[in-house]
């Protein structure tokens, strides 16, 4: 798993020394000699990665980060800062500033690349979601404040740790920025944790429970994998720690613990994951709209297509039972509603059609808005004989009460329904929305307001 580096560094022989350990595990590099051309390759080039060094003269590393995180279009990127041995203040000033982690001087390769690789896998995984994002941006659905709003939110946060006085301790310090709650039973943490818990921050120096497994374990159900988990671990146990990144640990905190440092280190990973929902959030929901008729409800002709597909090709592999039917139904003279009574109240009478083809057909069945004022049901397992019974019950209930407009008017509403229903090797879905689609025809021709089949030619 390889990535861009951007490195940013204003004395030239830390940037060749970064850049050769990098390149030596085939990252590509991109360097910066100060903060200023830092951004603009930031949102130029659109690195992986950032390694930014603190002391930097002009825009100094905080100040760079601060502006990154401000941008909409490098925001995304994760920062690991540079900072001196023992810099607390730097490393506090940093997170504070929207750093995703840092490392200190001399930089350890082993943790340098561990580092990179959990940062890695979280920006392909926030890319992946930025890309379907994108698409729902340009059709104007994400709303910066919306997000902003999530980002800035408090978390919930879930301590696992068997030493409840240690565990108390954390509670009270993240309890000033998050809602917090302790357990010190590893299974019911876990059960916990499947909940609406934001973070896990997980004492790894626990003695009555493993807590390396523990993170296997809630890294293998479908329900826990994307917790993020801020472990304790104990600071002279380097391998304890390369093991719990390996893991999926998302970030460690030394002890004795800093509780300045453990409340930063707890924000960054809360905004992360509030990140994420929110890209998620949005997929969602242009997902639905991708496949819904806005004005019914009902799906669309593309859900009907995949659909139609699926339910052809599962009949074509020769089970009878998975035999499929379709309705086409297309509403009798509705230019004359238009025409009449005016466009509004062309969309109310197809509206309520709508809503008596779905109280009409069954649970399994999938009526969808095909175009205009015309519709089609989908009836996967259904022979013609039910599929008839169930045209023929739709086109009274349109036909036997009138449609009531907003303005008082009733209107007599008619529809003339195609069946069709596949014949299984040999048939394909154009075909059978062809065939449909002559009954229709055949139904219009012959007076309108009924039903008619086209037989297997
Ligand atoms: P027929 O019985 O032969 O089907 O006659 P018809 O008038 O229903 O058919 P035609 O295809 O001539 O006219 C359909 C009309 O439906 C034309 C179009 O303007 C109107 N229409 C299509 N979509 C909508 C819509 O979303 N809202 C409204 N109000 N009208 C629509
Ligand atoms: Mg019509």
């Amino acid at each position: 798993m390889t990535a861009r580096v951007l490195i940013v560094d204003d004395i030239a022989a830390n940037v060749r020394l970064l850049q050769a350990k990098l390149e030596a595990e085939y990252y590509e590099t991109l360097t910066a000699p100060n903060g200023r051309i830092a951004i603009e390759m930031a949102i130029e080039d659109q690195p992986d990665i950032i390694l930014l060094d603190v002391m930097m003269p002009e825009i100094d590393g905080y100040e760079v980060c601060r502006q990154l995180k401000e941008h909409a279009e490098t925001r995304h990127i994760p920062i690991i800062l540079i900072t001196a041995l023992d810099g607390r203040e730097d490393r506090l000033s940093g997170l504070e500033a929207g750093a995703d982690d840092f490392l200190t001087k001399p930089v350890d390769d082993v943790v340098l690349m561990a580092r990179l690789r959990a940062l890695v896998r979280l920006k392909q995984m926030v890319d992946d979601l930025r890309a379907r994002e994108s698409s729902s941006r340009r059709a104007g659905l994400t709303d910066q404040a919306v997000y902003d709003r999530q980002i800035s939110a408090t978390g919930n946060v879930l301590i696992l740790d068997d030493n409840a006085r240690q565990a108390e301790r954390l509670m009270m310090q993240l309890g000033e920025d998050h809602r917090c709650a302790y357990e010190t039973d590893p299974e019911k943490a876990l059960k916990i944790a499947a909940g609406r818990v934001d973070l896990v921050v997980l004492n790894l120096t626990a003695k009555a429970f493993d807590a390396l497994r523990w993170v296997a374990h809630l890294r293998t159900h479908e329900a826990t994998r994307q917790r993020p988990v801020l472990a304790i671990i104990n600071a002279d146990e380097r391998k304890v720690m390369l093991k719990a990144l390996e893991l999926g640990v998302n970030d460690v905190v030394p002890r004795p613990v800093d509780m300045l440092e453990l409340r930063a280190r707890a924000r960054t990973q809360i905004k992360r994951k509030r990140y994420g929902d929110f890209l998620r959030n949005t997929l969602d929901r242009s997902l639905e709209l991708a496949i819904t008729d806005p004005l019914t409800h009902l799906n669309n002709r593309r859900f009907l297509d995949h659909h139609l597909n699926l339910a052809m090709a599962r009949h074509n592999r020769g089970a009878a039972e998975d035999v499929v039917s379709v309705l086409m139904l297309d509403i009798d003279h509705f230019k004359r509603v238009n025409d009449t009574y005016g466009h509004d109240a062309g969309d109310e009478v197809i509206r309520e059609f709508a809503r008596r083809l779905s109280l009409n057909v069954r649970a399994i069945d999938m009526p969808c808005r095909f175009g205009g004022e015309e519709f089609v049901v989908l009836m996967p397992g259904t022979d013609q004989a039910d599929a008839l019974h169930i045209a023929e019950r739709v086109r009274s209930q349109v036909a036997d009460t009138p449609f009531a407009l907003a303005d008082g008017h009733l209107l007599d509403v008619t529809v003339s329904v195609g069946v069709a229903t596949s014949r299984g090797v040999g048939d394909s879905p154009e075909s059978l929305l062809k065939r449909a689609d002559e009954g229709v025809y055949e139904a219009k021709q012959s007076g309108r307001n009924r039903v008619i089949v086209r037989a297997a030619a």
